[in-house]
């Protein structure tokens, strides 16, 4: 339900009460405008009941999964309505999705881009109609930055960076290093912004060489067929792979298992996202390293929903806080793993 509650007029809030989504006209019940609102759209209560559009990406790995849960469940838990819409990892779909959300003129649009381009057009529709819109978890690459309020997520280039400075530490000394890569979705920010990271470290030592570089779209599927062509090519040459997250680390290591080497022995594995998975297979001796990328975000991102309704100023970053698991310590983190 729909409903517009100027924080000015002190306006009731049971006017938020009834439930179920009345469809188009359920803008029957806004307030009166007393004209007392600003340009931006009319400042909320804290309290007030919203209708929040989310578009995810999609289900293809743990973290998404995690990430989506808690989105989902900050939302109902805070009161508010929610209508989500899953991309499944197409541009298309999100378009059409926001399109909808647009139309059912929700209060908030939380986005979580499947890649950074191609997006202006839908997000000046949303601008017009003065629907905010959140960022979530991945940014867009659009120069007009006033067509969304917040980008809350990880720093993902960061992440590339840690896993580069492990690389170094590790192995440096060894000789010739030769890199595999298992790229995320190709023109994601998350692909694009692991893969300039680490490649920014790897770069100062001549020694590290990324030999093979290719997408396994973050999936566990992929990661194991792209990993099993990368090792029918180039088996015996390869020392390390760096994969962009932990799902296409596990695929991948289940085909080098089947290609008869060891992980974590003949080929050194880092993933990204610390997921429970990854932990599983540190604590098997089978993967060295995962970088944290937490996706447990959902309340923060309401908590910021809320503020900038209420008229509140927001940062138009924020990052997310993590760090970075080793093999040793995987078997006592484990049970405290939340996703
Ligand atoms: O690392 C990967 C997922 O955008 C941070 O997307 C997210 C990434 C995450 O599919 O597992």
């Amino acid at each position: 339900m729909f409903v517009l509650v100027l924080a000015a007029c002190g306006s009731d809030e049971e006017a938020a009460g009834t439930d179920g989504d009345t469809g188009a006209d359920s803008d029957a019940t806004e307030t009166e405008d007393t004209g007392s609102d600003t340009e931006e759209g009319d400042s909320k209560e804290a309290s007030e009941k919203l209708v929040i559009g989310f578009s995810q990406v999609g289900a293809e790995s743990e973290w998404r999964t995690a990430n989506t849960t808690s989105m989902q469940d900050a939302i109902t838990d805070a009161g508010h309505e929610l209508k989500f819409s899953d991309a499944q990892q197409k541009q298309e779909n999100q378009i059409k999705a926001i399109r909808s959300f647009i139309a059912q003129k929700v209060d908030a649009i939380v986005f979580s881009p499947v890649v950074e381009t191609g997006f202006e057009t839908v997000l000046q529709e949303a601008k017009d109609a003065k629907i905010p819109v959140f960022l979530s978890d991945r940014a867009v690459d659009i120069e007009d930055d006033s067509l969304w309020v917040t980008f809350l997520g990880s720093d993902f280039i960061e992440e590339g960076k840690k896993a580069g400075n492990w690389l170094v530490e590790e192995m440096e000394g060894e000789g010739e290093v030769n890199i595999v890569e298992l790229q995320g979705t190709v023109g994601s920010a998350p692909a694009i912004d692991r893969k300039e990271g680490f490649e920014q470290i790897i770069s100062e030592y001549p020694n590290f060489e990324i030999t093979k570089s290719q997408t396994g779209d973050f999936t566990r599927a992929k990661g194991k067929e792209v990993m099993e062509a990368f090792l029918k090519s180039d088996g015996d040459n390869i020392d390390v792979l760096y994969a962009h997250n932990d799902d296409m680390a596990i695929g991948a290591i289940q085909a080098i298992e089947e290609y008869g080497l060891k992980p974590a022995e003949d080929i050194v594995i880092i993933g990204v996202d610390a997921v429970k998975g990854a932990f599983e297979a540190m604590a098997a001796g089978k993967m060295n390293v995962t970088i944290e990328c937490n996706p447990l975000f959902g309340p923060q991102m309401v908590e910021i929903i809320e503020q900038y309704l209420a008229g509140e100023e927001v940062p138009k970053r924020i990052a997310v806080e993590e760090s970075m698991y080793t093999m040793d310590q995987a078997e006592e983190l484990l049970p405290t793993r939340q996703y």
